[in-house]
């Protein structure tokens, strides 16, 4: 019987590191992969959502071009996001429009589209409900989209997945918003871990663990959460926040001054929207907080 060698060059998209290998998918399924050693030496160190050309000998591949990246994440490395779906809860933890603006703006600043999920919709009550559902339209109105869910009942879960083919996407949101549940609810033979009480019991949380990219309704996930760290990053700039807020964007031309920051200018144009309430007071406060806090931050170096 004579050994078949297969060669072969074939283009993917890294989703696993494990052991010194790189999985690679391509069209053709998955193959694990080395990188040459010349990376190295390059400085470029391939990461998840890398796009590359791998050569396949063998059943082995080896990578031998990583492809520019459209953008990069650091904490965890995934390069070539497409959009981040922001996970946040309508009620257990109560919905938060702070933590949901700055959520938008860690995304917005990097220029990768946002995808709002709202979780358990189904514990919204009487008392809750209006003002989740009062800022949901507003979130829309600003222009993006807002997906409302249920893992219970599984209400609005299929809206989610159209938008995943085709595309990488991260999650982001707190711990206990729903998450693994709702990737659950898309894809039950994930079998993901849910509620936050099963965190606590263990089961390697001190190895390192490399952030791996799931397959999921044609299109690829990060398997945790895009963003740990709500800290705004060091080389985020005011300018990063002032341009993160579209419906302010959008009427900044009509303030009387060019470069106009909405705080204390006169014939502020934003400052005229939120007063005639066409634009959210809650993002106006924490677009406020924002740029604070990032003045704070520069005055300590
Ligand atoms: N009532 C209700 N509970 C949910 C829903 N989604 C998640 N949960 C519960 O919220 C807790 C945290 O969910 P989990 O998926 O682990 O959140 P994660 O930390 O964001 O991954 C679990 O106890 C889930 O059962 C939902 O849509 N409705
Ligand atoms: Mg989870
Ligand atoms: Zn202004």
């Amino acid at each position: 019987m004579t050994e078949q060698r297969i060669e072969e060059n074939r283009e993917g998209t890294i989703i696993r590191l494990q052991g010194g290998f790189y999985d690679v998918m391509t069209p053709e399924g998955e193959v694990r992969s080395r990188a040459r050693g010349n990376f190295r030496k390059r400085g470029i160190s391939p990461v998840v959502g890398d796009e590359v050309v791998l050569h396949i000998e063998s059943e082995t591949g080896y990578i031998l071009e990583v492809k520019e990246r459209d953008n990069f994440l650091v904490r965890p490395p995934v390069a070539n996001i497409d959009q981040a779906l922001l996970v946040v809860s309508a009620a257990e933890p109560d919905f938060s429009a702070h933590l949901l603006d700055r959520f938008l703006v860690l995304i917005e600043a990097k220029e990768i589209q946002p995808v709002i999920l709202l979780t358990k919709m189904d514990l919204l009550d009487e008392v809750k409900g209006p003002a989740v559902r009062e800022a949901i339209a507003a979130y829309r109105k600003i222009g993006y989209t807002v997906i409302e869910t249920s893992s219970e009942t599984l209400t609005g879960v299929e809206q989610v997945r159209p938008l995943l083919a085709g595309k990488t996407s991260v999650l982001a949101g707190q711990s206990g918003v729903g998450k693994s549940s709702l990737l659950n609810a898309l894809e039950p033979s994930l079998d993901l871990e849910t509620s936050a009480i099963s965190k606590s019991l263990g089961r390697g949380r001190h190895t390192t663990r490399h952030v791996t990219l799931m397959p999921l309704a044609e299109g690829l996930i990060a398997d945790t959460p895009g963003f740990s760290n709500l800290d705004f990053p060091y080389d985020m700039e005011i300018e990063d926040v002032r341009w993160s807020f579209p419906e302010f964007v959008a009427v900044q031309d009509d303030c009387k001054y060019r470069g106009c920051l909405h705080l204390n200018e006169p014939g502020c144009a934003v400052k005229e929207a939120v007063e005639a309430q066409e634009i959210m007071s809650s993002r106006y406060e924490n677009y406020g907080m924002f740029i604070d806090e990032i003045k704070n931050r520069a005055r300590r170096y």
